[in-house]
This record gives C-alpha cells, sequence and structure tokens, in this order.
C-alpha cells in the first residue's frame, strides 16, 4: 500500500513535470501501458488469496483512475498551449510596411499602346500585325505613292537589296517600313469588308534630332463598310482623345491637309488641356497637332482589292511616341531609346497594371506608377 502511494505520488510529479505533448505521450506509455509497473501489479493480483485481491484490486484502480485522470488534465493544458504558441507565431502584423516594390518597369510606349488598343478595342476595332520589312508595293505603291512620287524620297526611306550578291536594284528593293500601312493593305487584300482594325508597331525613316529617332512607333487605324463617312471619322476620333487624355471634354479642331492616301485629309488638333497627370499640355491658347486622318482614297482602296463604288472608309495614323512624351511629359524622345534603367525607373508603369476603360487607362488605382 505505502508503495502504492509511492508510485503515485512520483507518477503525478512526472506528468505534471511533462513539458510538451510528446514527453506526456511517452510518460503515459511507462505509466500505464502494456509494459508499465502498474499493468505488471494488476496482472499479479490472480495470484493473491481472495480478500487481499478486492483490497488490493480497488487499491490499484482508484491509483489508476487517478493517473489517467492526471493525464487527461496536463494533456488538456498541453495542448492549449500549444495551440496558444502556433497562433502567436503565425500572427500577421497589418502595420508593417508593403513587400518590397517590383523592380520591373514597363516602357511608356508600351503603356501607350496598351492604352490605344484598349480604347479602340472597346470599340470594335481589332488588332493587325505585319512585317518590319516590306515591299514596295504594301508600302508605297498601294498607297497612292507610286515611283517617283515624291512622297517615297520626302520620308527618307531605308531601302534594302534584296539580292545582295548584286548591285543595288531600286526597283527590286525592299524597304523597312515608314508606317505601318501595309498591314491595312494586307488586311483589304484578305478580308472584305467591314473592317476594322488598328495597326501599331515599329516603323523606320532616316532621321535623328530630339523629336526624331530612325525608329518609332505609329499606330494606324482603318475603316472600311457602306455609307462610312466623315462624320464616323470625326466621332471616332473625338471618342478616342477624350479617353486616351481621360476627360469628359476637349476642344478639338481639324485642319485641312495632304496625305496621298487619302482625299481629303485632315489633321486634328487638341486645344491646350490639363492631362490628368496635372500635366498642362500644349501652351497658353496653343492647339496642339494629335493625329493625322482622312478618308481612305479611292486608289488605294482599289489597291487592296475593295470597290471603292460600293464601300468607303476613314483612316487615320499616330505618332505613339509623340503621344507618350505629350501624356506623360517626357522631354527628349531620344531618352526612350538609351536603356537607362534610372530612366525607365522614373518614367515607366507596374508592369501589372493592366490599362482597361473600366479599370483605368494610365491608373488603375494607386500602386506604384
Ligand atoms: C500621320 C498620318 C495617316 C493614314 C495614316 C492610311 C492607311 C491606309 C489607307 C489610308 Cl491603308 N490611310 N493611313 C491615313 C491618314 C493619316 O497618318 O501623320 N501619321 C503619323
Amino acid at each position: 500500500m505505502e508503495n502504492l502511494e509511492n508510485l503515485k505520488t512520483e507518477a503525478l510529479n512526472k506528468i505534471n513535470a511533462a513539458a510538451d505533448l510528446k514527453s506526456l505521450e511517452e510518460i503515459r506509455v511507462a505509466l500505464t501501458g502494456k509494459k508499465s509497473y502498474l499493468t505488471e501489479l494488476m496482472k499479479s493480483l490472480g495470484s493473491l488469496p481472495l480478500e487481499e485481491k478486492i483490497a488490493m484490486g480497488k487499491s490499484l484502480n482508484v491509483v489508476k483512475n487517478e493517473i489517467e485522470s492526471a493525464l487527461e488534465q496536463r494533456k488538456n493544458i498541453l495542448e492549449e498551449q500549444a495551440l496558444n504558441d502556433k497562433l502567436a507565431a503565425e500572427k500577421i502584423d497589418i502595420t508593417l510596411p508593403v513587400r518590397p516594390e517590383i523592380q520591373g518597369r514597363m516602357h511608356p510606349i508600351s503603356k501607350i499602346f496598351e492604352e490605344v488598343m484598349a480604347i479602340f478595342g472597346q470599340m470594335g476595332f481589332e488588332v493587325a500585325e505585319g512585317p518590319d520589312i516590306e515591299d514596295q508595293f504594301h508600302n508605297f505603291n498601294a498607297l497612292n505613292m507610286p515611283p517617283n512620287h515624291p512622297a517615297r524620297q520626302m520620308q527618307d526611306t531605308f531601302y534594302l537589296n534584296d539580292d545582295p550578291s548584286k548591285p543595288f536594284d531600286m526597283d527590286a528593293a525592299y524597304v523597312i517600313r515608314t508606317q505601318t500601312s501595309g498591314v491595312q493593305i494586307r488586311t483589304m487584300e484578305k478580308q472584305q469588308p467591314p473592317i476594322r482594325i488598328i495597326a501599331p508597331g515599329r516603323t523606320y525613316r532616316s532621321d535623328y534630332d530630339a523629336t526624331h529617332t530612325p525608329m518609332f512607333h505609329q499606330l494606324e487605324g482603318l475603316v472600311i463598310d457602306k455609307n462610312i463617312t466623315l462624320a464616323h471619322l470625326k466621332g471616332c476620333l473625338y471618342d478616342f482623345v477624350k479617353a486616351f487624355f481621360e476627360l469628359d471634354e476637349l476642344p478639338v479642331r481639324y485642319r485641312p491637309s495632304y496625305f496621298p492616301f487619302t482625299e481629303p485629309s485632315a489633321e486634328m488638333d487638341i486645344g491646350c488641356l490639363k492631362t490628368k497627370t496635372e500635366l498642362k499640355v500644349g501652351a497658353g491658347n496653343d492647339w496642339l497637332e494629335i493625329l493625322g486622318c482622312g478618308m481612305v482614297h479611292p486608289n488605294v482602296l482599289r489597291a487592296g482589292g475593295v470597290d471603292p463604288d460600293e464601300y468607303q472608309g476613314f483612316a487615320f495614323g499616330l505618332g505613339v511616341d509623340r503621344l507618350a512624351m505629350l501624356k506623360y511629359g517626357i522631354p527628349d524622345l531620344r531618352t526612350f531609346f538609351e536603356s537607362d534603367v534610372r530612366w525607365l525607373k522614373h518614367y515607366g508603369f507596374a508592369p501589372l497594371d493592366f490599362s482597361s476603360m473600366t479599370g483605368g487607362l494610365s491608373d488603375n488605382g494607386g500602386s506604384a506608377r
């Protein structure tokens, strides 16, 4: 009996000293498992005389129950402790600063392309693409610029010899496209109207100063259908500039102009304004040239395989680099192509801020520019 009392005290001490659930389990097995002293004692009861067996059996059961309930209690305490430790360790401090800023930046030109595609995309235009190296038919002839047309020299074209083993042959030479119009000619060749496309891409002219680089970016648009008029052109382009400069209204005017591929032709100006980025575009009461446009010349429709007696269309072209300079206040075009990461960090955009008409064009709600 005295032994039993010692056994109990020792057991309870061990249980209450258990530091974690794992050691408590080890203690449980040692105290009450099949090979434990207590179990041995239970087994040995059979060899005792009846009265002793009853008395000893009772006492053993009491001790066993006490040990088991002590085990249970300690287990509950340790489980609660473990949960509290886990909660404390997994706590999130919402007052900590945000994760490190994403380092990569989207180039302003890519951003402008995205914005312009989002605007025209929502109006129902499709994006068409074509080769940077064009034949002269798609770059010039089809656009109402026959051989010796002054515009061919005017544009300071880069010509490519089609066969380097032979002397340069002007008639057979290719060009690196001076405008993206070839893409639209190819679309007309492939597809009958209605046509509603924009052609974004790189274009090339031999020119270099603060506002001209030999490679630059252009976006042209073409709409061909039955009964298309100048009113469609004006409405479409007005909606475009409003969306692009993120304003509900702004002054616009059209000045008569000349392009070989459109008749009549015009240039669209916008009035001096303040963009969302608080940048003043234009000075004083100035007008600012934004794009060139016009009704597609019948010769151009014919060259693309479209019957001008049945279909009409309008077209426009704009310089994407110039638009980027205007909208985002970047003074020198040449810096666009210097690949200076400090410049890109300053003028670039967060790469995952997609431009959309509903989610925001240049600003989708506050993430790093
Ligand atoms: C400008 C003016 C313009 C076009 C481009 C075009 C294309 C086809 C037919 C007719 Cl396939 N026109 N493109 C029309 C008017 C103006 O660009 O100043 N660009 C920077």
